[in-house]
Order: structure tokens, then C-alpha cells, then sequence
């Protein structure tokens, strides 16, 4: 569910996590970092330009470079104050996911990626000595929570000297299965994904014998964290998932129970590591606009932390979203009127993506939204209108689906 475009956004689990033994080191998980491909070099600017991801936020952070310049293939202390709104230092901010700040460092072309936590400081700061690995644009996403505030993301573009690398070109993925270390992930999502349309992602995750992972551990107070940003790096996505439980958050604008509304993306995950034949990690989430969207998923086994990117091309919204009678040739076409569901009873099929087109005829029945309770998916119905739900089903059975009054009902068989 979008609010505005124009601004940007950021979403996390909102709730904070204590944990006393949390980890202390912060590892980087920096990934495969490209090598050098020129010579060219590239001149350190003391400009650091700040942008803010989160609307009306009370508190901003600033950053600071020790030494005055950021340079490649030395260690740069990264210093962050957060400020309120007076300028005076906010040092009262909350654990989330056993962290006061997370930092997400992307180079500008999104080819390296690294999650790591500066620490607090008795003065307030925190502080990070932190290694780019080239000279370049670097965008640093800090994200932080103080008391009684939302969750606040603000990125930083900080150009550090030293040699530059080939631009990597960012080229959506035809191959959903990667392996690293190891471990392979596959992401199984309908094909194309559409923009300003809700879409499951599954994580299936097997291990170096090619049989599924069942022993994911927390990472972070998580069972999985995914990151996703924009090719122009102008929307991000934070998000850590608990056990058990659907989480997600501030920047969000849709779902009851978030409780922040100031984003335009969001994403739910939900572990599942029980069933060989289900996905290991599930999100919902829905991306804003086409584009290419960069997805990082970060998982931990056997205490190493397993970061695993995949590059995914959105494409353009559904014209059945805004309302055209139209509706993707390859959808169940459900009608929904004060007959009920038209067909109410939809055979599928486990394991594959599906697209349901539900058509609202006349705004006299009280089908104005349709509710899968077990997916945690709710989407408005508007009358005389086309709405697109796509999920995969994981669980042979029925997959209930009903209005939001719960009258109307109607289900998937699923085989
Ligand atoms: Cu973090």
C-alpha cells in the first residue's frame, strides 16, 4: 500500500527486541566486493549530502569523517550524532533488533552491500571505523529509533577518494537461484512482478547436499533481514523478521497494527522452517513503482551470516489496478457481487503463483475488501473495479478467503 511517491521511506520492525547477550562484535558481511577495474581516481569531497527517508521526523542524524576525508583501503571513523529538532544531541534511543543504529553501506551502483552497527559513544555519538573498499559514491542508510518517535532512516552520500572500479551495471536477474557459500537460495515470486501490487517472495533455502535448511538462526533478533533498494537508491527497505510473527513497519502505509504510516513500501516475512516442500522465509510486500529494485537477504546458519542479493525488474503497474475492466490474461477471474464470490471454490496449485482478479460489480454488497486470514493479506476491493491478488499457496487444503465482514466467502483448493 503506497502513500506518496515523491517521498521516500524506510520501514523496520517497530517493536524493539532486547536482547542482553547480544552480539558485540558487529561483523561486516560485506559482499563479494568487486575488484578494481580502472585506474581512474577519484577525489574525496568533505560534502556530505543528507537526505531524509522519513516525513516529518523529529530527529535527524548527522554525520562526521575521521579524518576530515573518506578514503578507499583505510579505516574512516564514521561518526553519527542524532540530533532533535533544537540541534541538541538525542542520545535516548531505543534497542531494535538488538541494535541502537543500523548503517546499510551501498556503493552508488549497488554492487557492495554491507549491514553494520556503529556504537554508542558516552558523548552520544556513535562511532564506526569502517574500510570502503574503492573510491566512489558511497550511500550510507542509518536507521534509528528514538524514545517515543518512529523509526527514522536517513541516507548520507559520502564520495570517497581512492581508486574507482567499473561501474557494475544492475541487470535484473533471469536466474532466482543463487548460492553463497553454499547455501542456496531460490526466490519464487510470480513472473513479472507488478508494481502497486501486493506479491508474495519465497525463500527457498537448501543446503550444499540440495536438501532444505531447517536450522535458520536469529540473526540479529531476526530470522531474516531483507533490504531493498531502488536503482536510483531513493527507496529502501529495512526489515527484520521475528519468528512467528508478521512483522514490519515504520514507513509503512497499509496494514493494521503498523504503526507508523509514512512510507510506501512495506514487507511482511514470515518464517516458516517446519515442511520440506515450504518456503523457508516468505515476505509480502509490495514494490511502488517499475524499476530495478535491488533485494538483499541476509539469513544466519551455523553462526555465519549469509547475504545473498538478487536483482529483480518490477514492471509497470497493472492498468486493472486503476480501474480498467481489463484483467491479465493469465488470472482466475473472480466476481464479486451480493451473490458472493463468483466461482467461490478456485483449484490451484501448491507451490505456483497464482493471480486473482477480483472484479467488485456495484458497491451494494459489503465485498469491499477480500481477506486471506491465513497469508495475512487484505486488499480494498473498490466497486466496479479490477483488483489484482497474487499469492502462492504452500499448504495443500483450503486457503479460505473472505469479505472483510466475513460474509462472503469463498476458498482455493489447493494440490
Ligand atoms: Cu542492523
Amino acid at each position: 500500500m503506497k502513500t506518496k511517491f515523491s517521498i521516500l521511506f524506510a520501514t523496520i520492525a517497530v517493536a524493539a527486541f532486547i536482547l542482553t547477550g547480544c552480539t558485540q562484535s558487529s561483523p561486516s558481511t560485506n559482499t563479494a566486493v568487486p575488484t578494481n577495474g580502472t585506474s581512474e581516481r577519484v577525489e574525496a569531497s568533505a560534502e556530505i549530502n543528507r537526505t531524509h527517508l522519513t516525513e516529518n521526523a523529529s530527529f535527524a542524524a548527522d554525520l562526521k569523517i575521521e579524518p576530515s576525508l573518506a578514503e578507499a583501503g583505510r579505516e574512516n571513523t564514521l561518526v553519527f550524532t542524532v540530533k532533535d529538532k533544537q540541534g541538541q544531541v538525542e542520545k535516548n534511543l531505543q534497542i531494535v533488533h538488538e541494535k541502537l543504529m543500523h548503517l546499510l553501506i551501498v556503493s552508488e551502483d549497488l554492487a557492495e552491500f554491507d549491514h553494520v552497527h556503529p556504537e554508542q559513544q558516552p558523548d552520544g555519538t556513535f562511532r564506526l571505523n569502517y574500510k570502503f573498499a574503492n573510491g566512489g559514491t558511497y550511500k550510507l542508510y542509518t536507521d534509528f529509533t528514538p524514545q517515543n518517535s518512529p523509526q527514522i532512516v536517513n541516507v548520507f552520500d559520502v564520495k570517497v577518494g581512492g581508486p574507482a572500479r567499473t561501474r557494475t551495471p544492475l541487470v535484473a536477474d533471469t536466474n532466482l537461484s543463487k548460492s553463497v557459500d553454499g547455501l542456496t537460495v531460490t526466490l519464487k515470486t510470480v513472473q513479472p512482478i507488478k508494481a502497486a501490487a501486493g506479491t508474495s517472495l519465497d525463500f527457498y533455502i537448501t543446503d550444499a547436499d540440495g536438501k532444505p535448511v531447517t536450522d535458520l538462526q536469529p540473526y540479529l533478533g531476526a530470522m531474516a533481514h531483507f533490504v531493498v533498494i531502488s536503482e536510483d537508491a531513493s527507496k529502501f527497505l529495512h526489515v527484520h523478521a521475528e519468528a512467528g510473527e508478521v512483522t514490519t513497519s515504520a514507513g509503512t502505509g497499509g496494514h493494521e497494527g503498523h504503526q507508523d504510516k509514512h512510507g510506501e513500501m512495506e514487507m511482511d516475512v514470515e518464517p516458516d522452517v517446519k515442511d520440506t516442500g515450504t518456503p523457508t522465509v516468505r515476505a509480502h510486500t509490495e514494490f511502488p513503482i517499475a524499476g530495478i529494485y535491488k533485494l538483499w537477504g541476509q539469513f544466519q546458519r551455523g553462526g555465519k551470516v549469509f547475504t545473498v542479493p538478487f536483482v529483480l525488474n518490477i514492471t509497470a503497474a497493472d492498468p486493472n489496478v486503476a480501474g480498467s475492466t481489463e484483467v491479465p490474461e493469465d488470472a482466475v477471474k473472480i466476481t464479486v457481487s451480493s451473490n458472493g464470490f463468483e466461482p467461490a471454490t478456485v483449484p490451484v496449485k501448491r507451490g505456483e503463483p497464482v493471480r486473482l482478479a477480483f472484479t467488485r460489480k456495484g458497491d451494494g454488497n459489503c465485498g469491499s475488501e477480500v481477506v486471506f486470514q491465513k497469508l495475512n493479506i487484505k486488499r480494498a476491493l473498490p466497486a466496479n473495479k479490477t483488483t489484482v491478488v497474487e499469492l502462492t499457496p504452500i499448504e495443500s487444503g483450503d486457503l479460505a478467503f473472505a469479505c472483510g465482514m466475513n460474509m462472503l466467502k469463498g476458498k482455493l483448493v489447493v494440490r
